[in-house]
């Protein structure tokens, strides 16, 4: 009776969610297939910020649509510091605690505190899933770990997206080298297979960039309505090129950037053509010289203070610059 019950459902889920074809741009690879972002980067606490990591923690939230009812897992490459990869100061010494959340307390919408932005506010809210330390650990190394299988309705609901959230959080518990690592939500455990209209944000994005002077990464923050302009914040960029914002109406516009350990603030107006879609903002390398290991932090607020989160896959698709829209504007 167990068995077949057991075939049913997974006859049933055959039938609901048959094996998609490669290549659709779902957005569980975090960095995202558009950011074009090699790494995450979080620093053990006792390293220094002029390496690029200003708070030693980075926290993403996944979206897990409500018609998915399958289990899934958050699955995390190079976990460990060391071996490859990785930042080394020294000797690697630095150990990362991963944390997985759901439940209550989770939802960035509904408790600020969980965005984790500001120095003192409990950013682990939310019930702990499962949780792992990991060091210098050749059995991890370069290789991705799976935390999971978790149930969607393990996380907390949210109507505006119709998903249920997930939070997991990175901390360097000890040591100063940089982790590097990458994130993927899939449905299975051995191997990364998306989950369609799954995403993942965060308020604050801490990463690192390519090793080139040609490579140009980007972040996609979504402007909501009521928006009237952005706050944008980047953090130690190493005055390694240029930081542009693209956008349907935009064609580029550069922002002040930050060199060794600082930052720069600018505020960029948000124009009607905007509201809806995704922004782009582009990172170009420095060209005529290699600037190494740029780790770089970039968050943006709206004229209210609201921080703004940047999605893995960018929400209606990365924008494309229309110069329509700007000749239409200046006919009037
Ligand atoms: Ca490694
Ligand atoms: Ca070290
Ligand atoms: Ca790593
Ligand atoms: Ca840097």
């Amino acid at each position: 009776m167990k068995v077949n019950t057991a075939i049913f459902k997974l006859l049933f889920f055959l039938v609901l969610f048959p094996t998609l074809p490669g290549g659709i741009g779902y957005g569980q690879a975090v960095p995202g297939k558009d950011e074009n972002i090699p790494f995450l980067v979080t620093f053990g606490k006792f390293g220094e910020t002029s390496w690029g990591d200003d708070d030693f923690s980075s926290i993403f939230f996944f979206t897990i649509p409500k018609d998915f009812n399958r289990q899934f897992y958050i699955k995390v490459f190079d976990p460990d510091c060391g071996g490859e990869n990785d930042e080394i100061q020294g000797f690697f010494d630095s150990k990362t605690l991963f944390s997985v959340y759901g439940g209550k307390g989770v939802d960035p919408d509904k408790n600020i505190e969980s965005r984790g932005l500001k120095n003192g506010q409990n950013y682990k809210q939310g019930n702990l899933l499962a949780s792992k330390v990991f060091g210098s650990e050749s059995k991890y190394d370069n290789k991705y770990f799976s935390f999971g299988p978790f149930n969607p309705s393990e996380g907390e609901y949210n109507e505006k997206w119709k998903s249920y959230i997930f939070k997991i959080v990175c901390e360097g518990i000890t040591g100063d080298d940089g982790n590097l690592y990458r994130y993927f939500l899939s449905r299975d455990a051995g191997t990364e297979l998306p989950i369609e209209g799954a995403n993942a944000f965060t308020y604050e994005y801490t990463f690192r960039m390519w090793n080139d002077n040609k490579s140009i990464s980007h972040i996609y923050p979504y402007v909501d309505t009521g928006i009237v302009s952005i706050r944008e914040r980047n953090f130690d960029w190493d005055d390694d090129g240029a930081i542009l914002v693209a956008s349907t109406y935009k064609q580029g516009i550069s922002v002040p950037i930050s060199n060794e350990n600082d930052e720069k603030i600018s505020v960029i107006p948000v124009e009607q053509a905007e509201i809806g879609k995704s922004l782009d903002f582009q990172f170009h390398k420095k060209k005529d010289y290699l600037v190494r290991n740029n780790n770089v932090v970039v968050s943006l607020e709206t004229q209210r203070g609201d921080a703004l989160p940047f999605f893995s896959s960018p929400i209606g698709g990365v924008p494309v610059y229309q110069p329509s829209i700007k000749m239409k504007k200046i006919q009037k």
